[in-house]
Order: C-alpha cells, then sequence, then structure tokens
C-alpha cells in the first residue's frame, strides 16, 4: 500500500525505457511536493559512473517534507495496523514483498548497477537475491522467537515480551544499496516498527524503486515503509534528530557515524553503527593456496573493490610471499575491466569521479610511505570517460603505511609480510578498525588460536564473505556500534517488557488499616 515517497526524477530516456517509470508519476498516492521539480534548486544530480552522465534528479526534502513523512510513518505505528498484527500475518507480507523483489530482479538489478558501477551479475546474483532473502529470512526468524516465562517464585508468573520500538531512521549508503538498505527495511518492520529509509544521495535509485515495489505489496499497511530522499548532512541529519524518530539504524562511513551518533544521543535513541574496515587477509604458509588466492582476489576485488568488509590488507607468511605476490599481480592483470551491464566484466567503474580520484591519490601515498607499487591502477583504454580503474597493487614494508591504517574503498590491495603466527596477529590488529578478518591455513590448532586472538566482529576461515543472517555482523572499534543479523535485530528493533502477575490473590499488607 502506498506511504510517503519523497520524489526522485528520472531523466534519461533509455532508463525510463529499461524501467518502465518516471518516478514522478509512479507515485500517484504518494504525498510529495511537486512544485520542487520546478525548483531546480531542490534537486539533486545523480549520475552513471560508466559515463558520469546525469541520468536522474531526486529532490532534496524540505524540513516540511520531513515533518510529512515522519507523521506519514508515526500514525502507521500508531494506529497499530501492522504493530500489533500477529507474527503469522506479518510474515506472509514479508514473504510477498520477497517475491515481488524476485518478480522484478531484473528490473532492479539494472537500475542498481547503473547507479552504482557494480557488475550487474553481480548485483542480480547477489544484491538483489540477497535483499529478497532477507525477508524471508526474517519472515522464518519472526516465526521462531517467543516469549521468556520466569517461575521462580511460584506464587507469580512473570513474562517478559519484546514491543516493536516504534518509527525507525534507515540511513543507507552508495555501495551496496539495495542489499544493505533492504536488509534494514526488513528487520525494522519484521517486528512491528515503522521506518523511514533515506538512501544515498549519490545512488538513491535502485532503493527508491525497492520501495515502491514494496508498497504495491497490498498486505502492507500504508505508511509502514516509506521513503525520503536528500543531502545526508541535511536532510539525513534533520531525520535523525526529528522528535518522531525513536531509533537510528546507520551504514556509511566512520567520520559520518560519529556525526549521527551525536545528533541521536539530543534524543537518547538507540543507534546501530556498520562503518568502515580495514580487514586483514592472513594466509599462511600452510593454507591450500590456490584457494586462498582466489579468496584474496575476491576480497579486495568484488564490487568494485567499494565494500566495509573488503580484504585490503593481505598478510602473506615470508616464506610463500615470493610466490603468492607474483600470481595474485598475475591473476589481477586479467581482471575483465569493463562495462557494469556487460556478462563478463569483473570489475566496473568506482561510484564517483571524486571517489575515484581518492582512491588513486592513495598510490603516491604509499609511495610516499616506501611502498612498492607492484600495479599503479590505470584508466584502461576504450574506458575513459566513466570512472575506471584497473587494480592497484601495493607492498608496504610497515603496517604503520597510511594504505594501511586508512579506509580506502576501492581495488587497491595492499600487501605486508610476516614470519611467525604471533606477528600476524599483532599486525592484523593493529589498526583502528575490527570489522573482519580473513584466515587462511589448514592447521586447525592455528585457526582456533587465530579466532582467539583477532579483534574483529567476524572471522572468515578459509572462506571470503559468507554471511549466516543468524549470527551478528558488526565491528569492534571504529568499525562500528551494535550488529545487524537475527538476534541482533530482535535486541536492538524491539523493547523488553516484563510483565509479573500474582497466580492466586496474594495478600497484600495493608498499609494504614
Ligand atoms: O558516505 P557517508 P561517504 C566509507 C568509505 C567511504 C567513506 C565516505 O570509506 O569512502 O565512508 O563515504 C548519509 N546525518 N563507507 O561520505 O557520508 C548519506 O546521505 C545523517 C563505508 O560517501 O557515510 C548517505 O545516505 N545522514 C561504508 C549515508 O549517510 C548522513 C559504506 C552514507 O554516507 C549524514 C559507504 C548526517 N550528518 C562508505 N551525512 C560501509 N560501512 O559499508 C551523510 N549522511
Amino acid at each position: 500500500m502506498d506511504g510517503f515517497v519523497h520524489l526522485a526524477y528520472v531523466v534519461s530516456k533509455e532508463i525510463q525505457l529499461e524501467c518502465p517509470f518516471s518516478m514522478v508519476d509512479i507515485f500517484p498516492s504518494a504525498v510529495f511536493d511537486r512544485t520542487a521539480l520546478q525548483n531546480h534548486e531542490a534537486l539533486i544530480d545523480v549520475e552513471d559512473p560508466s559515463t558520469n552522465v546525469v541520468i536522474a534528479k531526486i529532490g532534496n526534502a524540505s524540513a516540511d517534507q520531513i515533518d510529512q513523512v515522519v507523521k506519514c510513518a508515526r500514525a502507521s505505528f500508531l494506529n497499530g495496523a501492522w504493530a500489533k498484527m500477529g507474527a503469522e500475518e506479518r510474515q506472509v507480507t514479508l514473504r510477498e514483498i520477497a517475491h515481488k523483489i524476485d518478480e522484478n530482479a531484473n528490473q532492479l538489478a539494472r537500475l542498481e548497477s547503473r547507479n552504482t558501477g557494480i557488475p550487474e551479475w553481480q548485483v542480480k546474483g547477489r544484491h538483489i537475491a540477497r535483499a529478497a532473502y532477507n525477508f524471508r529470512f526474517f519472515a522464518d526468524f519472526i516465526g521462531q522467537y517467543s516469549s521468556r516465562i520466569y517461575e521462580q517464585n511460584a506464587n507469580y508468573l512473570t513474562f517478559v515480551r519484546r514491543d516493536p520500538i516504534g518509527v525507525a531512521a534507515l540511513i543507507a549508503p552508495w555501495n551496496a544499496p539495495i542489499a544493505l538498505g533492504s536488509m534494514k527495511i526488513a528487520a525494522a518492520i519484521a517486528f512491528g516498527n515503522s521506518c523511514i529509509i533515506k538512501p544515498s544521495e549519490q545512488a538513491p535509485l535502485g532503493v527508491t524503486r525497492l520501495v515502491e515495489l514494496i508498497q504495491e505489496v497490498e498486505s502492507l499497511p500504508s505508511g509502514v515503509v516509506n521513503l525520503i530522499n536528500g543531502d545526508g548532512r541535511v536532510v539525513g541529519d534533520a531525520l535523525v534528530r526529528h522528535d518522531g524518530i525513536d531509533l537510528v539504524s546507520f551504514t556509511g562511513g566512520t567520520t559520518t557515524g560519529k556525526a549521527i551518533m551525536r545528533s541521536a544521543a539530543d534524543g537518547l535513541k538507540p543507534v546501530t553503527m556498520e562503518l568502515g574496515g580495514k580487514s586483514a587477509n592472513i594466509i599462511f604458509e600452510d593454507a591450500d593456496l590456490e584457494r586462498a588466492l582466489d579468496g584474496a582476489l575476491l576480497g579486495i576485488f568484488t564490487n568494485n573493490g567499494q565494500q566495509c568488509l573488503a580484504g585490503s590488507r593481505i598478510l602473506v607468511q615470508e616464506s610463500i610471499a615470493e610466490a603468492f605476490i607474483p600470481a595474485f599481480i598475475e591473476r589481477a592483470k586479467k581482471i575483465n575491466i569493463g562495462q557494469p551491464s556487460e556478462v563478463g566484466t569483473q570489475l566496473g567503474p568506482l561510484s564517483s569521479r571524486l571517489h575515484m580520484d581518492r582512491v588513486l591519490s592513495y598510490v603516491e601515498i604509499a609511495r610516499a610511505d616506501g611502498g612498492e607499487i607492484l600495479m599503479a591502477g590505470e584508466r584502461p583504454v576504450g574506458l575513459e570517460t566513466g570512472n575506471f580503474v584497473s587494480p592497484i597493487v601495493t607492498r608496504l614494508p610497515s603496517n604503520a603505511a597510511r594504505v594501511c591504517q586508512e579506509e580506502i574503498f576501492g581495488p587497491f590491495a595492499a600487501f605486508l609480510t610476516f614470519n611467525t603466527e604471533e606477528e600476524a596477529f599483532k599486525i592484523a590488529n593493529d589498526t583502528k578498525f575490527g570489522l573482519v578478518s580473513y584466515v587462511w591455513s589448514q592447521n586447525v590448532s592455528r585457526i582456533m588460536r587465530a579466532q582467539d586472538a583477532l579483534r574483529s566482529g567476524v572471522v572468515w576461515v578459509n572462506t571470503p564473505m559468507m554471511r549466516e543472517l543468524r549470527a551478528p555482523f558488526g565491528g569492534y572499534k571504529d568499525s562500528g556500534i551494535g550488529a545487524e543479523g537475527g538476534e541482533a535485530c530482535l535486541q536492538f528493533y524491539t523493547h523488553p517488557k516484563t510483565v509479573t502477575i500474582p497466580r492466586q490473590d496474594i495478600a497484600l499488607n495493608k498499609l494504614g488499616a
């Protein structure tokens, strides 16, 4: 059903044909201010990273529009149509949303790929499939948990139920908007909350379309899922601060995360923060080296290298470094850089020109820190118009180098070597981040020592990037606060309520009698 979708306006005819909608027209029931379209200052350009051509414009929400979207979400929460609905009925709706995503997978993948530059086959196979799964997962999950009963005192029954909290502000990033945004929406609404998602102004199209599709699901009451577009520092911040918002879930950069926490603190609003990373990918001499090589390449080049969980520091044991690093380079040279729409593309353009320049600037930064530049990151011939960059591979003398300490968020691999296990763990932990670690070894005792020593929220052993949605995903240190995943989301999106009832009439002290 309808809710609030703040305007987005697709200007590219080609996209209108591929995805047959002009967002102004497809939300006839949505509350938005058409006059904003005449006022070009209120619109933000959205580019295609493979050409840097403006393909859409989105509204930059005004304070009034933010009020409206929050009112809409609050009204839906307070009327209880969703919040008080039984889990069985909510499960049906969540599964219908998943089905809707499956039905529109091609269109969503094309739009998302076009706006982010991530190869379309990766978007379809991983992000869109994950989006549908997120809703199915939470549908299953809410059917599995139950209230707890405590009976320590035989005369009383105490039970703890979990209530939805209210309206969640969901602030989504640009690197995997649908995959990450859908996780937030699914988790928030599964437990009975209403929500407002604010996509990244850089890549809002996929999520805006996703929300439109969600709103078409008849069994979802009006106003439960809403969307607002606009500049993060203005619209995002105003949303977080709004009195009608009860909790905030954010995925993005660490600096922005800190700003959002400060804004949320005034209203004592709980936050979850999934922030940056500088994850160590530790390859021991006793690893299955072919598998470790595949994993190391996937770890840093998947999603155009723009992922918080990237294995961006590759720690190789000295005894195998002289064989492993050249093998990595040989494979990196053969990575297929190309248009995101092409099936064989393995590395697409970076998200924006500004971001590409920032990523490339780290080559000189690595050199200045004494690094060896093994692959410099060139602009591929024939792909000069978009933000295409070939893989960058460096080898650093020390983990203190800036490229080993700062999140670069691109196809930039930084090799370090180590001799002993202790040294590897020390280097891996010597970072302000702590999102994930990767370990490659066939020695079970070593693996057990590694998972014990590594200070990160996730440790992947002999595998890259395997998410188990029941388990928490969240970082230590500057990588975040709280986590996403079944149980973690239950804790975040619900409030425990302890109810105590006497089993029989129990005499009370009669004060004043
Ligand atoms: O994203 P921001 P940026 C890292 C990565 C990247 C860096 C900066 O290293 O280079 O962060 O990215 C909204 N109040 N990651 O600056 O600012 C914004 O509109 C409320 C890691 O491009 O983090 C967008 O919707 N909202 C990462 C969202 O926050 C605000 C994913 C993310 O934007 C806001 C992306 C404010 N004050 C970048 N300011 C990951 N963890 O996966 C901005 N926003």
